[in-house]
């Protein structure tokens, strides 16, 4: 247990895997709380380590696996590449830590279950966080859904040019992971409003980077058959073979249509159109990281369930195999 006492209280003592956006921004959030004191944090180069240390005050651990085992410690929060997510979670719970993971929980759908499993028999909090749920164009959605009747399709696009591309991590096969796993919130968002996924098929392209492992653009194309026989695209795109973004969440119902594009939100019905205001996309990880110590320390319940990150997971492992057979895959 953390040591630290502030006025007579024992405060959650954190420590970081990651040091990129979503760490930086947990790092503030913990540090901008009462409750929580941020201990240490441990990176992947020694440069952008140091400056995360500089910048939040605090001392670099060399290894994640020496990380969980900091006594100190109670919490760890997981905000580095993918392909380490699973390791990472399974480890922490095994030496009694709290775990939140920034999406994915793994890239595996059964490596998942069973970390979920073992949370459970450790009686530790597993978080996946989720902000998509808790952003600005998913609450628009909610308040208005219900005045474009039943919605019998839905397409939702992102793609993001980007030239030249990096050689960063996100455009790595393995670090990455299936795009429709690393990018879990394509598809939480309509699960999450629509339930159950009966069946789907996907395409999947990629453009090889000449660096081994690297690719320089993705697409990927899934169309989902939802048990309440709503049908959806998702199509995800990114890299230079792009020369225009899109991010367009369309939602066709019987009374209606609601589209946004961006940030920018519209109620269509023949000649109406109603304008919608999508709140910005800041502060997220804040208001993630709040409810994660009421839950912690207040017993409240968080506004979402890893067991409902683990249905998205499952579907976007469906949505893989789908591309790499090219079979339609039904979802039992
Ligand atoms: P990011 O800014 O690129 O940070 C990635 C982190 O991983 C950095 O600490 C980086 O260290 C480290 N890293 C890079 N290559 C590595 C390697 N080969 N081995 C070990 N570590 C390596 O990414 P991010 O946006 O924060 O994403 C981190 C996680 O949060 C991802 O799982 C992502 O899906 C999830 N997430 C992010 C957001 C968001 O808003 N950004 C939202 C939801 C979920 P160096 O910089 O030193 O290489
Ligand atoms: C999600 N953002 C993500 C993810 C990555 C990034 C890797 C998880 C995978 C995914 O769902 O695609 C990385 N996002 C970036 C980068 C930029 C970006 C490098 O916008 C560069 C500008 N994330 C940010 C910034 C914001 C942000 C600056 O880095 C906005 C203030 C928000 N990213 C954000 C949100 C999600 C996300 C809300 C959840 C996914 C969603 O909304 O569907």
């Amino acid at each position: 247990m953390n040591e630290e006492k502030q006025g007579g209280q024992t405060k959650l003592g954190v420590g970081i895997v990651g040091t990129g956006y979503a760490a930086k921004r947990r790092a503030e959030a913990f540090q901008a709380d009462e409750r929580s004191q941020l201990i240490a944090v441990t990176g992947n180069s020694p440069e952008n380590t140091a400056t995360f240390c500089q910048t939040y005050g605090i001392v670099p651990i060399n290894s994640w696996q020496q990380l969980i085992s900091h006594r100190d410690i109670e919490l760890v929060a997981i905000a580095t590449i993918n392909r380490d997510h699973g390791a990472i979670a399974r480890a922490a719970l095994q030496a009694g830590k709290h775990v939140i993971i920034e999406y994915p929980l793994a890239l595996n759908y059964r490596e998942a279950e069973e970390i979920l499993a073992l949370a459970q028999a450790q009686n530790k909090l597993l978080h996946v966080e989720h902000i998509e749920l808790l952003g600005g164009l998913h609450q628009a959605i909610g308040q208005h859904l219900s005045e474009i009747g039943t919605v019998f399709y839905a397409r939702y696009a992102t793609i993001a040019p980007q030239r030249p591309v990096p050689r960063r991590w996100t455009y790595h096969y393995e670090m990455f992971g299936f795009p429709l796993m690393a990018a879990l919130s394509r598809i939480h968002r309509l699960t999450d409003l629509f339930g159950d996924v009966a069946s789907i098929s996907c395409q999947s392209r990629f453009w090889d980077a000449p660096e081994s492992g690297y690719y320089t653009a993705c697409l990927i194309d899934a169309q989902l058959r939802f048990r309440n026989g709503l049908i959806a695209d998702i199509i995800y795109g990114k890299g230079d073979i792009f020369w225009k973004g899109d991010r367009t969440f369309e939602l066709h119902g019987d009374k209606g249509t609601l589209i946004f594009e961006g940030e920018k939100g519209k109620l269509v019905r023949g000649d109406e159109e109603i304008a919608i205001e999508v709140a910005s996309r800041k502060g997220l990880f804040v208001k993630d990281t709040q409810m994660i110590l009421d839950c912690l320390l207040k017993g409240t319940s968080l506004y979402v369930d890893p067991i409902a990150s683990l249905y998205a997971l499952k579907v976007a492992s469906a949505a893989y195999e789908s591309a790499k057979t090219k079979m339609t895959i039904e979802l039992k």
